[in-house]
């Protein structure tokens, strides 16, 4: 998955400042876009998970805010990610064994299911102590700002691909003025800053046959707003087909799906204000076209930030996104209705 290569000695050693000195495989793992991961076996049977962090974060940050909130988390009982060892950029986590996650979800139990374990998390971390978490990446979920540097990256062109995008660039350009709704009513208090998860896609919350869940992926725990995780898990649990389906007639969002993680969202996020519940369905829209707008303007920049398993993996993505937009588009009036019905 990873444009990145490790030798075998590297991680070897990487493990053994971990104390952990009896590997006996070491495999990358799951579908993550950012960081490197591996599965790491042993000769006692105890796995973990070993992962290199993104470049493009904080890394100084990161650490900081991961610490602190899975110790939150464990003080209350709450089950979380086990840091075993964190030396930048490297760090080892129990592995969460009995739980495993999916990329595309197959039954609106598990869009339910999801959607409760976000607003749990959420929840649980309301009374963090102060100081504020400090952002990883700033302005990671501001699409005016995504916009910005969209245009950027199609002004630079560094790999001649613009012309190839026009009909991506225009589809940006005809919702440029809708972009600005959630950070305008931000900036004007009329939407209140939280501690969020603000990487709500389904494969971040891993699940156990009994239906208890951990919500992984920590990294970019930050202040946020509930609308961004929310609509994050529109994008990825409301859909029919993965995130980089290429016949594009499989991907849709699915109505029940929506209804599910607003039946699962809505029974445990009591804090949300009445602004909040009325751009719930508006930010399943938002934050897919954000994230749509992420990935375009990765394959302008040439693939530097997700990872990619072909070329024009980035592209692929997009108008999978693009296409799930005009999905909850032609559906905006039924899925307001369905917030209305359960908030
Ligand atoms: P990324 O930021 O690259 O998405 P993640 O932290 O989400 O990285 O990890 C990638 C994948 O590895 C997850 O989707 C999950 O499948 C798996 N994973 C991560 N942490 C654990 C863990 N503690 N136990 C088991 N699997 C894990
Ligand atoms: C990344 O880390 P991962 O793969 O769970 C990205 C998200 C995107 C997502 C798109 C830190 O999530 O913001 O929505 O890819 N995470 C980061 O699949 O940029
Ligand atoms: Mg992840």
């Amino acid at each position: 998955m990873s444009n990145r290569t490790y030798e075998d000695d590297e991680l070897r050693s990487v493990l053994a400042g971990f104390g952990i000195k009896d590997p006996t495989d070491i495999s990358r793992y799951g579908s993550g876009h950012i960081n490197d991961t591996f599965k790491v076996e042993t000769g006692a049977g105890t796995r973990y998970i070993l992962q290199r962090v993104t470049d493009a974060f904080d890394k100084d940050i990161l650490k900081s805010n991961i610490l602190r909130v899975t110790g939150h988390l464990k003080a209350k009982g709450v089950k979380t990610l086990e840091v075993l060892g964190y030396e930048n950029p490297w760090r080892v986590y129990a592995f969460l064994e009995g739980y495993s996650s999916v990329d595309v979800i197959s039954e609106p139990a598990q869009a339910e299911l999801a959607a409760g374990a976000f607003a749990a998390f959420q929840n649980a971390l309301a009374d963090l102590p102060e100081p504020k978490l400090l952002p990883v990446i700033p302005r990671f979920h501001d699409t005016v700002d995504r916009i910005r540097l969209l245009d950027e990256a199609a002004a630079a062109d560094v790999k001649g691909r613009k012309a190839s995008v026009a009909a991506e660039l225009a589809f940006v350009d005809a919702r440029r003025e809708e972009a600005a709704r959630i950070v305008t009513m931000m900036a004007k208090g009329e939407i209140p800053e939280r501690i969020t998860h603000n990487d709500t896609k389904i494969n971040n919350v891993m699940m156990a046959p009994d239906g208890s869940n951990v919500v992984i992926d920590l990294d970019t725990t930050m202040p946020g707003s509930a609308l961004y995780d929310f609509g994050d898990m529109v994008r990825t649990s409301s859909a029919a087909a993965a995130e980089d389906e290429k016949d594009l007639s499989k991907v849709y969002s699915k109505k029940e799906y929506f209804e599910a993680l607003v039946r699962g969202y809505l029974a445990q996020a009591k804090f949300l204000t009445e602004a909040e519940k009325e751009n719930l369905a508006f930010s399943g829209r938002l934050i897919t076209l954000t994230i749509g707008i992420r990935f375009l303007t990765d394959y302008l920049a040439g693939d530097t930030y997700f990872h990619t398993a072909y070329d024009g993996h980035n592209l692929v993505r997009c108008r999978t996104q693009f296409k799930m937009v005009e999905s909850m588009e032609a559906q905006s009036a039924e899925y307001e209705a369905i917030v209305r019905r359960y908030a």
